[in-house]
């Protein structure tokens, strides 16, 4: 059974640093673990995950509204578009972080959920990146990746410098041919957040 721990009990621990004004540097962020506390919260409102607590037998669904359920974990699909800095830190204001798709269950279920709602905007930003050095492409955890979805038709990821010197260090899932791209991290994109499920009772 899980427990909900206190944020930064576990990973780097220490506060949060976001240094926005120091520009697109993943160094400047520490990873800690979602603010589950911020989760619970969701059980103060009227909503279906609150009557689930009134009645333990039933099998509940674990996520906040607006959330999507698949396997152990939540995952939400913004309307909004925002930058890739600004996508990660808004996910994380939600309790959650920039989806982390390390098996290909996981990815084929987010693009297609993607593909399914998306329609004719179907970019979407996921916690992928090379800020930290040029080709060393990270999830926001730190993690490496296990599988990858780059775009082979476009040979992605090709860092392209179209937009400028910088490149493209960010990722997101192209829901309509299943694959990733890298692109320029102040390009705005729609985003996909996940946080796993909170456990009730
Ligand atoms: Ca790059
Ligand atoms: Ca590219």
């Amino acid at each position: 059974k899980e427990t909900v721990e206190p944020s930064g009990a576990r990973g780097h621990g220490g506060q949060r640093q976001l240094h926005e004004s120091a520009g697109v540097q993943r160094g400047t962020h520490t990873w800690r673990e979602p603010a589950r506390e911020l989760v619970p919260a969701v059980c103060a409102l009227p909503s279906p995950l609150c009557l689930c607590v009134s009645f333990p037998v039933q099998q509940c669904r674990e996520c906040p509204a607006g959330w999507l359920h698949l396997d152990n974990q939540c995952y939400f699909f913004s309307s909004d578009k925002l930058d890739w800095l600004k996508s990660r830190a808004s996910c994380e204001e939600m309790g959650g972080h920039l989806s982390i798709l390390h098996s290909v269950e996981q990815h084929d279920a987010v693009e297609k959920e993607a593909r399914r709602i998306g329609v004719f905007d179907h970019h979407y930003w996921i916690g992928l990146s090379d800020l930290d050095k040029e080709g060393d492409w990270r999830w926001v955890d730190n993690t490496t990746l296990q599988h990858k979805y780059w775009d082979q038709h476009s040979s992605e990821p090709d860092n392209h410098q179209s937009g400028g010197e910088h490149g493209e260090d960010c990722a997101t899932l192209d829901s309509r041919s299943k694959t990733w791209f890298d692109v320029p991290c102040d390009h705005v994109h729609k985003r996909i957040c996940q946080m796993a499920v909170v456990q009730l009772h």
